[in-house]
């Protein structure tokens, strides 16, 4: 049966810390690996033909976290862009975000700003990522937007479908692969909507350790699978 072309690659990057500490680094290692790992897949998956990877780099529960390993981790959008924006313009990847950035510092958001701004041209590859992201947030504010549209009599009630709800999404694209490392089989308030007949993928590799071997595997598995959106089998 003939399987749905792979458009749309997400991926849960768990594991940083575990990664660092069971090597006794410190944790921040692991995420400066980890950051590294998210520019060699994202190339390797650009060369494959996928046309979006969208990243949960941070979510909104991730706060919880050491202030000191925040303050390292919100460094990396900086880093990410000195040292990989060369790649970036090579193999013409494009920057995204989604997430709520109005609450990080002002040097994280310029960096993030810079690198959405400067591959904003370019034709290849999206590369998302989800920063201070949380999907119940995101269906939340959609949902507020057209209700007071309904409220201003601007939209009737019968024309909210699946069609103007994704409108107010941060990112509308149906994801078709999920990967999630590191071993937890959860899906973490990530890209809820767009996951609904996504395959998932969970693997116990932790992200620093994932390379393009692994990638492929995720893959395989993907394409040996029967997606038939609640169809009849074979009736493709
Ligand atoms: C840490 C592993 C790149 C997961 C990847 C602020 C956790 C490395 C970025 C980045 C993070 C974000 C926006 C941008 C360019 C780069 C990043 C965060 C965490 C959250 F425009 N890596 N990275 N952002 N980690």
């Amino acid at each position: 049966m003939e399987k749905k072309k792979l458009n749309h690659l997400a991926i849960i990057l768990d594991g940083n810390g575990r990664w660092a500490q069971a090597r006794n680094l410190p944790r921040f290692k692991g995420h400066y690996e980890g950051g590294k790992r998210v520019k060699e897949i994202a190339i390797a998956a650009s060369l494959k033909g996928i046309k979006r990877m969208s990243v949960y780099a941070f979510s909104t529960e991730n706060w919880k976290r050491p202030t000191s390993e925040i303050d390292y981790i919100f460094k990396l959008p900086r880093l990410f862009l000195d040292m990989y924006l060369s790649d970036l313009m090579k193999y013409q990847i494009k920057i995204e975000c989604i997430g709520d950035i109005s609450q990080v510092s002002s040097n994280a958001k310029k960096a993030i700003n810079d690198c959405i701004e400067k591959t904003k041209n370019n034709t290849g590859m999206v590369l998302c990522f989800a920063l201070n992201y949380g999907s119940y947030q995101e269906i939340i504010n959609a949902t507020r937007n057209i209700a007071s549209l309904v409220k201003e009599d601007k939209l009737n009630i019968e024309d909210i479908t699946k069609e103007t709800f994704e409108e107010y999404l941060m990112d509308s694209t149906p994801v078709d692969l999920l990967i999630r490392t590191s071993g937890e089989q959860r899906i973490s308030n990530f890209l809820l909507w767009q996951i609904a007949y996504s395959e998932i993928y969970f693997t116990n590799v932790m992200w620093p350790d994932f390379n393009e071997e692994e990638l492929d595997k995720a893959i395989a598995n993907y394409y040996q699978r029967d997606r038939r959106f609640g169809g009849i089998k074979n009736e493709k």
